[in-house]
């Protein structure tokens, strides 16, 4: 991350990285998308209700999960433990590789730190037919305000800083574009600065159902296919209704210092085939330890004892079938 780069980042609070993918790497990620959209829609139109369960334990309804992929992380699979929640990494192919990417880590090693873990991934389609609306959230300081999204928990997660000589951030997100998204047609916005405001969003702007009630002061971001936007969550940010010919599809990776937690589920290493020692790092729980010997051996044995209760319950059922 170059000097002009660090002091764009700290003036805006976001940065567009061009040609963070490769050609390759775009197809592979939209083939293997649309392979899933074609799974879920079949899926779907035979069984309307998926086996997954939202943060409050009920099952999730089909509704939406079409157009958002992959996880926040508060929904859970069909065990039900937070070791079991969905992600893109089980698409495999380069949805693995975007865990380090080369030419997005040192971006992260300077705003996070030399150990900094990925928190939770997503992937969100716009439309013509599920345009969406800009919803402002974030905001540096609390400054989101009570009513924010991240307002009502946030305990000072959301923060944004630079100081002795380093940056601090309590989550950066970096939006993979597998699609042009070109002036005016919507995608990612953000109030440049706003990751350093001391004074909530006014309430009026958080909400813009158009691209013509969105306020002066948000930045709309324009980019190819293969670009990615990082950003720290501290910005005011989100994405403006779409009004493009096509689709935009962005695969968001979410990384933060290892002492900070905002998914209550875990990644689960062993779920993953060939991960270097690196990304195996970046997908460990939180602790402030970060990865080192005690920990890995911590969470090791919390995977076994996960994989035991696993096939405990898996003998539980047949048994149950067995009787029934
Ligand atoms: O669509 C975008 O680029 C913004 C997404 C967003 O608001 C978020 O990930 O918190």
């Amino acid at each position: 991350m170059n000097q002009q780069e660090q002091y764009l980042f700290d003036l805006n609070g976001y940065l567009i990285v061009r040609n963070a993918l490769t050609p390759e790497q775009v197809t592979d990620l939209s083939g293997r998308l649309e392979q899933q959209r074609d799974e879920r829609r079949e899926a779907i139109s035979k069984d309307p209700v998926e086996e997954v369960k939202d943060r409050k334990g009920r099952k999730t309804r089909k509704v939406g999960i079409e157009h958002h992929l992959g996880s926040d992380r508060t929904i859970l699979g069909a065990s039900g433990t937070a070791w079991s929640s969905p992600s893109m990494l089980e698409w495999g192919g380069s949805y693995i590789d975007l865990i380090d990417l080369p030419t997005i880590a040192p971006y992260l090693e300077t705003l996070l730190g030399k150990n900094y873990r990925l928190d939770h991934d997503y992937i969100n389609i716009i439309n013509h037919e599920k345009p969406g609306q800009l919803f402002l959230h974030g905001g540096g300081q609390g400054a989101g305000g009570a009513t924010d999204l991240v307002g009502p928990t946030d305990g000072g997660q959301c923060y944004y800083r630079y100081s002795n000589g380093r940056f601090f951030n309590g989550l950066v997100a970096v939006a993979f574009e597998l699609s042009d998204v070109k002036p005016g047609e919507g995608g990612f916005a953000c109030v440049p600065g706003s990751h350093k405001v001391n004074v909530e969003l006014p309430q009026e702007w958080k909400l813009s159902k158009t691209q013509d009630d969105i306020p002066e002061c948000v930045d709309r971001v324009a980019v190819n296919a293969g670009d990615a936007i990082i950003f720290t969550e501290a910005c005011a940010h989100g994405t403006v209704p779409w009004q493009g010919a096509g689709e935009r599809r962005t695969v968001f990776y979410k990384y933060c210092p290892h002492a900070v937690a905002w998914s209550p589920g875990y990644y689960n290493e062993d779920h993953y085939d060939g991960l270097t020692e690196s990304q195996r790092a970046m997908l460990m729980p939180p602790s402030a330890f970060g990865p080192n010997e005690h920990t890995t051996s911590l969470w090791k044995q919390a995977r076994e004892e996960q994989a035991e209760l696993k096939s405990l319950r898996e003998e539980v059922e047949s048994l149950r079938q067995q009787i029934s």
